[in-house]
């Protein structure tokens, strides 16, 4: 597990704070995430890269990068 973070745009409200959520845990069960709707910030203890994590992330629809 490594902490991982990236920069979610398109999250407007706590639905969509749960969306990113389930995405994270459907890409890795075990992970351990944190979102902060404000800012935008998610942050995740996972084995999965970042780059796959933003690639889920983006795939549903919002746009993700690694901070
Ligand atoms: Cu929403």
């Amino acid at each position: 597990m490594s902490k991982i973070v990236l920069q979610v745009t398109g999250m407007t409200c706590q639905g969509c704070v749960n969306s990113v959520e389930r995405i994270v845990k459907k890409t890795d069960p075990q992970a351990l995430v944190s979102i902060d709707l404000k800012s935008g910030r998610v942050e995740a203890d996972t084995s999965a890269t970042a780059d796959l994590m933003a690639k889920a992330i983006s795939a549903a629809g919002y746009e993700a990068r690694v901070a």
